[in-house]
């Protein structure tokens, strides 16, 4: 049989792909959508638009997250959606420089619409995933240099950065790439501080970049709120550190009895109206929904609280976010990939919501 091509066509302006046969004949009507080989052609005008999975079956083409297109950091970019596969700044167990992938797969179930607060992010933003940034899987600064490089890319295009890690030393590049001007409020969910001075004499690693952060002027940690803080410590360095520079601290034991809604009116009115970052260790939430993390620590926050926290910051001046210590080999059901991308779509609906206020 004929072989037949399909070209996804940008349309010229920002809207839907249309699909563009170049020979006739062959498939059925109910399947015309569908090739053995869709080509994406990006014009200078190109459509930012994800595949539509009416027309495209999810479980379709190479995984992006949330069904993006893979595009090039550019200027015409309002949010890029990138990976970070380093995990080379663990204390205990590796794995997170598998969680781009596993998101990107586990992604495919997100659609357009946020049902809570209607933003369609990519309708109101050009949104694309710009890729994975370099590391290096044995060097701890050397990647933090080129991690760095590369969102300093994206900073410089005009885009804000939405991504996935990657454990949690990989904010310290990004802020270092993104908060070189002025220093960002920060909203931290995370069973952990992360502001240990140091780990058996190394500086950057996952339980300090907080600490570094602050250190570097990247963060004011006036404007700084974690929350999940929980679980058995090694002392009180971490939480004392946060005292001294006056960050936000809420524990999980007073979350929980302040409750969701007396939580959320505390975050915004620390956040402020400046500009912020989001930044969520996956062990932040509790491990019966997301079990794929190196440190789990029991009675964390649920993924519906997550849910609703997040939708609940639409007007939060929010300029960058990710989502950290996802790992794929400790969740061999997969729930913690599907809560990490719908995560994601939270986090592009501020931003987008953010970026389009008018
Ligand atoms: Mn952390």
């Amino acid at each position: 049989m004929k072989r037949r091509r399909h070209y996804l066509m940008a349309t010229g302006t920002i809207g839907k792909p249309r699909l563009i046969f170049t020979t006739a004949g062959g498939l059925p009507e109910w399947c015309s959508g569908q090739s053995s080989r869709t080509e994406i052609i990006m014009s200078g005008e190109g459509s930012f638009k994800p595949f539509d999975s009416g027309t495209v079956p999810r479980y379709q083409e190479p995984a992006s997250f949330m069904r993006a297109q893979r595009h090039p950091v550019s200027s015409r970019l309002d949010i890029a959606l990138a990976g970070v596969p380093f995990d080379t700044g663990v204390t205990f167990r590796s794995g997170a420089r598998h969680g781009p992938a596993a998101v990107r797969e586990a992604s495919r179930l997100i659609r357009a619409v946020n049902p809570t607060t209607r933003v369609a992010p990519f309708d109101l933003c050009n949104i694309a995933d710009v890729g994975d940034a370099p590391t290096h899987p044995l060097k701890v600064e050397e990647s933090c240099d080129m991690i760095q490089a590369f969102f300093a890319g994206i900073h410089d295009a005009g885009a804000w950065p939405l991504s996935i890690g990657g454990d949690h030393t990989v904010p310290l590049p990004i802020l270092r790439a993104i908060a070189r001007d002025e220093p960002l409020g920060l909203f931290h969910v995370d069973a952990h501080a992360d502001t240990f001075d140091s780990f058996m004499g190394t500086k950057i690693n996952h339980a300090t970049f907080l600490r570094r952060a602050v250190e570097e002027g990247l963060i004011d940690p006036a404007r700084t709120i974690q929350v999940g803080l929980r679980g058995t410590r090694y002392g009180d360095d971490d939480i004392d550190y946060g005292n001294e520079v006056g960050m936000t601290m809420v524990p999980m034991d007073e979350y929980e009895a302040m409750g969701r809604e007396s939580f959320i009116d505390l975050a915004r009115s620390v956040l402020g109206d400046g500009p912020c970052y989001l930044t969520i260790d996956i062990d932040g939430l509790d491990p019966r929904d997301c079990p794929g993390t190196g440190v789990p620590e029991p009675g964390g926050i649920s993924m519906r609280d997550m849910q609703v926290i997040l939708r609940s910051f639409t007007g939060l001046n929010a300029v960058g976010g990710d989502v950290c210590e996802v790992s794929p080999p400790h969740d061999p059901i997969g729930i913690t990939f599907v809560n990490v991308a719908n995560l994601m779509f939270e986090m592009a609906c501020v931003m987008a919501r953010n970026r389009k206020r008018s």
